[in-house]
């Protein structure tokens, strides 16, 4: 099963009652396996399975994702203390999950990454 599934199903609230925000064209909601004191996701509504899919026609998104994200970092207040956005693509990266998905940390001091 292509695992694009579980974040559709975020998206429809069938899974997740973790979702701090959704809008018309994104999701937000805590990751299942927190790597820092705070840490969420912010997907778009649309599937887009990895920052490689960005294009000329859907790149809007990308910024529309990072202005929530930023929005809910300063609702949660972990904006001040300072927080670290990340997006990984394909296996290198690690994306585990082929929906794209930018992730927040923070709420504490984060270890440094390569
Ligand atoms: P990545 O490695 O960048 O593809 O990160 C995928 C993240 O998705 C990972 O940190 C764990 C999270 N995750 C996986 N399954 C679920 C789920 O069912 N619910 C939630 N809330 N998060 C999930």
């Amino acid at each position: 099963m292509n695992n694009k599934i579980i974040f559709e199903k975020i998206i429809q609230k069938k899974t997740s009652k973790n979702i701090i925000y959704q809008d018309k064209q994104v999701t937000a909601f805590y990751d299942i396996k927190p790597q820092a004191l705070v840490h969420f996701l912010v997907i778009p509504n649309i599937y887009i399975s990895s920052l490689n899919e960005i294009t000329k026609k859907n790149k809007d998104i990308v910024g529309y994702m990072m202005y929530i994200a930023i929005k809910i970092a300063k609702q949660l207040k972990i904006s001040d203390s300072g927080y670290r956005i990340v997006v990984n693509c394909n296996k290198n990266a690690g994306q585990e999950i082929k929906y794209l998905h930018i992730h927040v940390l923070g709420g504490e001091k984060l270890n440094n990454i390569n």
